[in-house]
């Protein structure tokens, strides 16, 4: 199979190339690629045509302004960086997907997928807006089954039940042993950094080889262990550093922005609530039942701002900070995030009033003219918690 570069290919730098090549092997191989935003996309009926869901790019400020000249300029960088590296050809995981699965999540995603469809076809699954009733099940459910059909028609196959049941149970073993690498985060002092553990999932998501990665989590596992062991848990220091939970957008964008400077100021992120973070780890896909109500009941579980109530949001934070001894809470939100910005009130609410903690909320976007006042609001926000 011939694939050919983007006619820019050798304008871009060396690990742009680098990356672009090693999935253009892949591709030549005869691998098929399916490209995925969200943690809505059913990944076990992806993996049961042999093809592989790749997270997508959307952690960039640069080729933002590549989208803006179709998209809206007040739109969440999330989305415009997803669209910018798409349409502008620098992410090799669009590039070379035979197919992109969207969700329709929040309208700016939803009404983008219209658009990324001119690109390369892009299937969007239909969500449900709450997750509370039998008809929120029963739609989740028809929803599974339509891209299920979907998927064998567009990769002439045949989603067996049985195929269907092994990938749920490779990817419940994966679950379990992300949840273990998580739950590093209740020792104290933790050994896990917040930012390795976020730089990990996303690492995790451009890489091809399962069964490597999750080696490389469990060899990750013994060594934080050991350092527990062996070092941390004698350091009594350490042990003050206070513990904070991240809440809120996805960080991939502002890892260096946000995440890394509130450990830099010495304080410890134990857990994140939010996509990437344990929340979605901790149940696993039932083994039991039917595979497709099986899929539905544990994707719908999903407790992302886009549903409505989304209880389920402030019962796990509320779980998460008892769980891991969390002191304060940070949340990011995205700008133009509306969903996640108008929950925030009643987060805001459950952290100050109900578990009396401190609570910080933070509005950013991808760009660094912010960086500054960012930092001024941690630091002033940790010295509280002196
Ligand atoms: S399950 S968090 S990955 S939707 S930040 S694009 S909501 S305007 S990313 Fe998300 Fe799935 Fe939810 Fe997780 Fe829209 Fe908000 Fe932007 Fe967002």
């Amino acid at each position: 199979m011939n694939i050919n570069l983007p006619n820019e290919f050798d304008t871009y730098d060396e690990m742009l190339r680098q990356g672009f090549l090693k999935v253009k092997d892949l591709k030549e191989e005869g691998q098929r690629l399916v490209g995925v935003f969200c943690s809505y996309t059913p990944s076990e009926l992806i993996y049961a045509c042999d093809a592989i869901p790749i997270g997508l790019c959307g952690g960039s400020d640069e080729p933002i302004n590549k989208a803006e000249v179709h998209l809206p300029k007040n739109l969440c960088p999330l989305i415009k960086s997803s669209y910018g590296s798409a349409v502008s050809e620098t992410c090799p995981y669009f590039y070379f997907s035979d197919l992109i699965v969207g969700e329709t999540t929040c309208d700016g995603k939803k009404k983008m997928y219209e658009i990324m469809n001119l690109l390369k076809p892009t299937y969007v699954i239909n969500l449900p807006q709450g997750q509370r009733h039998v008809s929120d099940f029963d739609y989740m459910k028809s929803e599974m089954l339509r891209f299920k059909e979907y998927l064998e028609e567009f990769f002439h196959v045949e989603i067996t039940d049985e195929r269907l049941k092994e990938e749920i149970k490779r990817s419940n073993k994966q679950r379990k042993i992300l949840k273990e690498y998580y739950e590093l985060g209740k020792l104290r002092p933790s050994p896990l950094s917040g930012y390795e553990s976020n730089l990990t999932m996303e690492i995790k998501s451009y890489r091809f080889n399962r069964d490597k990665i999750y080696e490389s989590i469990e060899e990750k596992i013994r060594e934080l262990r050991e350092l527990y062991e062996n070092q941390l848990k004698h350091d009594e220091d350490r042990k003050k550093r206070p513990r904070i939970m991240i809440t809120g957008c996805p960080t991939i964008g502002v890892r260096n922005k946000i995440i890394k400077r509130i450990e830099d100021f010495g304080v410890d992120i134990v857990v994140f609530d939010s996509c990437g973070g344990i929340r979605d780890k901790e149940n696993l896909v039932r083994e039991d039942i039917d595979p497709i109500d099986a899929i539905a009941q544990k994707y719908l579980e999903i407790s992302c701002s886009i549903m409505t109530p989304n209880q389920s949001r402030l019962d796990s934070i509320e779980r998460l900070v008892e769980d891991f001894q969390v002191d304060a809470v940070i949340e990011i939100v995205l700008q133009a995030c509306h969903t996640f910005a108008v929950e925030s009130f009643l987060i805001k609410d459950l952290i100050s009033n109900k578990l009396k903690l401190p609570y910080l909320y933070l509005e950013t976007d991808y760009s660094t003219s912010d960086s500054g006042q960012i930092d001024t609001r941690i630091n002033a926000f940790l010295e509280i918690l002196d």
